[in-house]
């Protein structure tokens, strides 16, 4: 059963649940692929799993798939998730090394065990056993970045209180036997080269909802790191009554805060998905003013919000929607939510209205 309040928007906004794929950044052929499938009679989760692919093949922005985002030995790992919303399942990898296709093995983990994610090296064996390619990651490019940073002294890094100075030089580090407190702020988190993760959600025919998420993650990560992208209610969140969220940024940040859960959870209080991502981007920012990130709410009645942090120096947030047949592209700026329809206002008051009678009523 749909919550009460949920089913009382609906019939506010006059919608059905509809099919829809929303995606992160300006992804398209991602999206249409996605879309295309859902026309087919594909299922929300198969057209997570293949948008998300598209992505990792072409490689979307150096921030999706192989050859890009070195570690800090040189190699390119992926995370990746799928959830569907129809049963709470995840499948998730972190960490994975030589296999191309992340999200690929997140949806054999998801139909094929009883495990939620798999990690570290020996999830390369699961994927091989999957019938996956093992094969070498890095590109040219990906060896150039690798070098570079090797030769500015592996700057920048993710190290704090060690020895000798991170600042200044590379590794192997010791701990400082005393450890200052406070934060190093994240290397230049923020920009292409550390945002633009695809986060996707769809809702196919029947109405079920899933997301998927597929990254490479940080460039110059320490090896081993994992950032937000496979972590359910961090990167991506979905409840098939509700509706579902996506995260897109600083991982190390938005994985502490749970946004994508805590997105669908003010979805299921009652809130419009646009105030929704806002209140999920604002807990953030509320501790970490300067994060880059930002969270996309779909309803389960496909009704869109997005909100966004620190991107408006890169330009602000971009993500794309498909419906009815059309790919279209939003451009938003964090410092203002896109701009409303009246009718979409006017909905919204009337429901702000209603529940606060309610809650009246009750009290
Ligand atoms: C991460 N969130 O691993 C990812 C990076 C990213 O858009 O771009 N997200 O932290």
């Amino acid at each position: 059963m749909k919550s009460p309040l949920i089913l009382l928007y609906a019939l506010l906004l006059c919608v059905e649940s509809k099919e829809i794929v929303v995606t992160t950044w300006n992804f398209t052929e991602s999206t249409q692929s996605a879309w295309n499938n859902l026309m087919v009679g594909g299922s929300a989760v198969d057209a997570v799993e293949i948008g998300c692919r598209v992505c990792e093949e072409l490689q979307c922005h150096g921030s999706v798939g192989f050859g890009h985002h070195p570690d800090e030995n040189g190699e390119t790992t992926l995370d990746a998730m799928i959830m569907d919303g129809d049963n709470f399942n995840v499948g998730a990898v972190a960490g994975l090394r030589r296999i191309k296709n992340a999200v690929g093995v997140a949806r054999k983990v998801l139909d094929n065990t009883l495990h939620s994610m798999l990690s570290g090296d020996l999830e390369t064996d699961f994927a091989v056993q999957m019938g996956f390619m093992e094969e070498n990651l890095s590109s040219a490019e990906s060896t150039d970045i690798y070098n570079e940073w090797k030769s500015a002294n592996c700057q920048p890094n993710f190290w704090m209180n060690v020895m000798p100075n991170s600042s200044t030089s590379c590794g192997p580090y010791s701990p400082l036997k005393t450890q200052s407190a406070g934060t190093k702020p994240a290397p230049e988190f923020g920009g292409i080269l550390n945002h633009d993760t695809i986060g996707m959600i769809a809702i196919d025919k029947n109405g079920k909802i899933a997301v998927g998420t597929s990254t490479n993650g940080a460039q110059h990560k320490i090896p081993g790191r994992v950032g937000d992208s496979p972590i359910p209610g961090a990167g991506a969140y979905v409840d098939g009554e509700i509706g579902a969220a996506v995260a897109t940024g600083n991982g190390d940040i938005m994985l502490r805060f749970l946004p994508t859960f805590a997105a669908v959870d003010f979805l299921r209080q009652g809130y419009p998905p646009q105030s929704a991502a806002k209140m999920a981007v604002n807990r953030i920012k509320a501790a970490e003013p300067t994060f880059s990130g930002a969270v996309i709410v779909v309803s389960a009645y496909g009704e869109v919000g997005a909100a966004c942090n620190g991107l408006d120096e890169d330009g602000g947030f971009q993500y794309m929607t498909a419906e009815n047949g059309t790919v279209t592209e939003t451009q938003m700026l964090c410092e203002e939510a896109p701009e409303q329809n009246e009718a979409a206002i006017h909905h919204q008051s009337i429901f702000i209205f209603i529940v606060g009678m309610m809650n009246i009523a009750i009290n």
